[in-house]
């Protein structure tokens, strides 16, 4: 084993014994084989010409075993053993469709016993032989590919999809078979993985907004009230919206969890009175929230803390990519319908949540809702009333080196607005740090593939004051990252030309010394430092 691929990796290096997110040497040997398969694929489709048109079910397999292997998405070793058993056997099939000489070990090996596949997973889970910098950028290749195939995932449950999407992911996955490649083609390609994340975040902002109707301005309740419960966790909203509708009249609350509490924020959630509120923070707080809140717990997608206690873990369902082994798995049908009929009975047979919080918070800042208010924001920023914007977007973690941003927050000048989409929100959204002439100082504008709003909104107001470079507006980037997804969102940051992000709490293991010159020299990253001095330095810029 050796995985690297998020903010919490072992010593800020790697983990090789287990995994500090609780994934078992086996578990991550395996779904580096998974992986190492899905490459197998990409280079039989990319050498063989395969049309992307024609293989739409191999399109759809490859992102939703991408998407299980992201951190904290799926635990359970059979589901991943079966994946890599039916990804074998789609790898296999595409090869007789093509004609190509010298394929790499990855689209040719077999797997006879339960033995082959632990030992090729072993050996595939190792730490690979490139050299450092090359590893690097593959691995951040890799990584920000995990994160585009998660919206990509997303957006296909909302039956949105673009072909191009797809052949990025190939093509990234195939480059990484590769053993001459230069580091000038891997940045290159890097960019192309990060213009794939803009649009990918702009098709799953399609596909939301022409389902749901756009984010518009809501207070969301935090409290609790009598009822049983069920809560929903993860990203997405397909599973809500089935929930909610399943739920009607039973007697059931639903309340909404970390990462799904922007889907309040949507017009087509408000008609349902069982939509009770948001319990809880973010993703890594739930050992104790999932205690306190004393009904079953439906995870969509990634952040999964395995259970400690056999209470919680006998109330965790999950459906989607992801998993965890002992926990009922519901699967859809081939509409994408589910039947969560086993949750609801198990709520009613529960407690009312405890309530661990009051009041409300306030969110909805997507695109079109601050478009709405453009001609306030702009004016703040003419007569001086807002003097920065400050993009503080992405993940938040359990590490204690994550206070920084609740202390820079809090320590703003008055004259500061704080946008915001993921979870890295709830550092800094319970603070209550007022607003400014009617517009809050914290704007969320959703989950992390929301990120795609505040791109927006910079570009907007980059129009409005007739401005040549994004850099040159009032907008300064200080983002907190933990898993893939955000990985993805910053190379789309880069894309776009952002320059100056703050990356922190830590900068990813996985990139070389020399790649961190790279990305300092050519896009300027920083690292965080001291709260006051992070602060100052921002200010001017
Ligand atoms: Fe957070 Fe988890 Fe959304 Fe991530 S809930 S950490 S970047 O999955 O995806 O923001
Ligand atoms: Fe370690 Fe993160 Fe990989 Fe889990 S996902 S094994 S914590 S690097």
């Amino acid at each position: 084993m050796f995985c690297y691929q998020c903010q919490e990796t072992g010593r800020n290096k790697g983990c090789e014994f287990g995994g500090v997110c609780g994934k078992s040497e086996d578990l991550a040997d395996l779904q580096d084989l998974l992986i190492y398969t899905l490459k197998g694929i990409s280079e039989i489709i990319i050498k063989g010409k395969l049309d992307i048109k024609n293989i739409s079910y191999v399109n759809h397999q490859v992102i939703k075993g991408l998407f299980m292997t992201i951190t904290n998405a799926n635990f359970n070793d059979d589901v991943i053993i079966m994946k890599i058993e039916q990804m074998l056997s789609i790898r296999n099939e595409l090869r007789t469709k093509v004609s190509v000489k010298n394929l790499h070990d990855a689209a040719t090996f077999e797997i006879e016993t339960m033995n082959d596949m632990v030992y090729k997973a072993s050996y595939v889970g190792a730490v690979p032989k490139d050299k450092e910098d090359v590893r690097s950028l593959k691995h951040l290749i890799l990584f920000g590919i995990k994160g585009l195939a998660a919206y990509t995932y997303h957006a296909l449950n909302l039956r949105k999809e673009m072909e191009k999407l797809y052949a990025i992911i190939y093509e990234a996955l195939a480059a990484t078979l590769e053993t001459d490649l230069t580091i000038e083609y891997l940045v290159a390609l890097s960019m192309k993985v990060g213009e794939a994340g803009v649009n990918a975040m702009a098709l799953l902002d399609e596909a939301n907004t022409s389902q749901y109707g756009n984010p518009e301005t809501t207070k969301v309740n935090i409290g609790v009230r009598n009822n049983p419960g069920i809560l929903i966790s993860g990203h997405d909203l397909t599973d809500l919206e089935q929930l909610l509708e399943q739920t009607k009249g039973t007697g059931i609350d639903v309340y909404t969890h970390s990462e799904m509490l922007p889907s309040h924020y949507y017009p087509a959630f408000k008609k349902y009175d069982n939509l009770a509120g948001n319990y809880g923070n973010a993703w890594w707080k739930q050992e104790d929230e999932f205690v306190s809140f004393n009904g079953p717990i439906l995870f969509t997608t990634n952040c999964i803390v395995p259970p400690n206690s056999e209470d919680v873990r006998s109330r965790i369902f999950t459906t989607g990519i992801s998993g965890f082994p002992g926990c009922v798995h519901i699967e859809s049908d081939s509409n994408g319908k589910k039947d969560f009929s086993k949750i609801i009975e198990l709520a009613k047979t529960m407690k009312p949540p405890v309530e661990i919080e009051k009041g409300s918070i306030v969110g909805g800042f997507g695109h079109n809702q601050v478009f709405a208010l453009s001609d306030k924001v702009v004016n703040a920023v003419k007569t001086g009333a807002i003097k920065k914007f400050f993009v503080m977007a992405g993940c938040d973690g359990r590490m204690e080196s994550r206070e920084y941003y609740t202390q820079f927050a809090k320590k703003l000048p008055m004259d500061t607005v704080i946008l915001t989409a993921g979870c890295a929100k709830y550092r800094y959204n319970k603070l209550g740090l007022g607003d400014i002439g009617g517009i809050p100082r914290v704007l969320d504008a959703g989950q992390c593939n929301d990120s795609y709003s505040l791109v927006m909104i910079a570009l907007k107001l980059k129009e409005v004051f007739g401005l040549q470079d994004i850099n040159d507006l009032p907008i300064v980037y200080n983002l907190s990252w933990y898993e893939q997804k955000a990985v993805l969102v910053l190379l789309a940051l880069l894309y776009l030309g952002v320059r100056n992000i703050h990356l922190g709490p830590t900068l990813p293991a996985f990139l070389s010394p020399n790649v961190i010159k790279i990305l300092v020299d050519n896009f300027g990253i920083a690292e965080i430092g001291a709260v006051d001095d992070d602060i100052k330095l921002l200010m001017e810029i």
